[in-house]
């Protein structure tokens, strides 16, 4: 093992404690959008916020994520990423959904119609990638791979929410239109298409909560 010495940000631990939660209270003000302006977010901070993806951990530091990130440049991509997100939208909440999950996505108010995939700025669409190659052309398995894509997808909504920049995570069932359209290999596999922009000037959110900390949490 090759080592070097730790570049550590040493923070004292009552200073942390604000930092902390005033990153609480900002990251709860994130609230998951849903109507786009098509006002511009510039390039470079979909750049940075990818580049924090990119730093998660990773199953063997294996890194094994792939993002693509598709602007309006495209207007004709655009429209087919939408036509076939909604194509499989539309037989979701007719036939393929069971009631119990429709019930459950009520309070949300969605439905098939997805305008924001043509509307917004910018989607990025994440992948897993499950395997690499060796210099050799070998398989080299990814451990984790879906757990640390779950990680950076996280760090990607944070970076994206601090920069002013709001997110819907946008899991069209299945996913495999965007390995053709986004020209992904097969053995990859679309985690979820993260939607990017500003909200609408009329944008509403569901009146929802979160839990608190005595429910999401245990100190023993
Ligand atoms: N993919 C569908 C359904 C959907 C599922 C869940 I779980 C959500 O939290 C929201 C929507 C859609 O995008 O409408």
């Amino acid at each position: 093992m090759i080592t070097k010495p730790l570049d550590f940000t040493h923070i004292d631990p009552i200073q942390g404690e604000q930092l902390a939660r005033a990153f609480a209270e900002r990251m709860a003000e994130r609230r998951t959008v849903r109507d786009f302006s098509d006002r511009p977010v510039p390039r470079g901070i979909i750049e940075a916020a990818i580049r924090a993806a990119g730093s998660a951990p990773s199953g063997a530091n294996l890194q094994p994520w792939h993002f693509v990130a598709v602007s309006k440049d495209d207007a004709s991509l655009r429209k087919q990423l939408r036509d076939a997100a909604e194509e499989e939208e539309r037989d979701f909440y007719a036939h393929r959904a069971p009631k119990a999950w429709l019930d459950a996505l009520a309070p949300l108010g969605t439905d098939p119609n997805k305008p924001f995939l043509e509307v917004a700025p910018w989607l990025v669409a994440v992948f897993v990638r499950p395997h690499g190659l060796n210099p050799d052309g070998s398989v080299m398995k990814h451990y984790y791979a879906v757990e640390s894509v779950g990680i950076a997808t996280g760090l990607l909504i944070a970076a994206l929410h601090q920069a002013g920049v709001a997110t819907l995570t946008h899991t069209p069932s299945p996913m495999g239109f965007l390995n053709g359209l986004l020209g992904r290999p097969a053995h990859e596999r679309a985690f979820l298409l993260l939607v990017a922009g500003y909200p609408a000037a009329d944008a509403r959110v569901p009146d929802i909560t979160r839990r608190g900390l005595d429910e999401i949490a245990t100190f023993l």
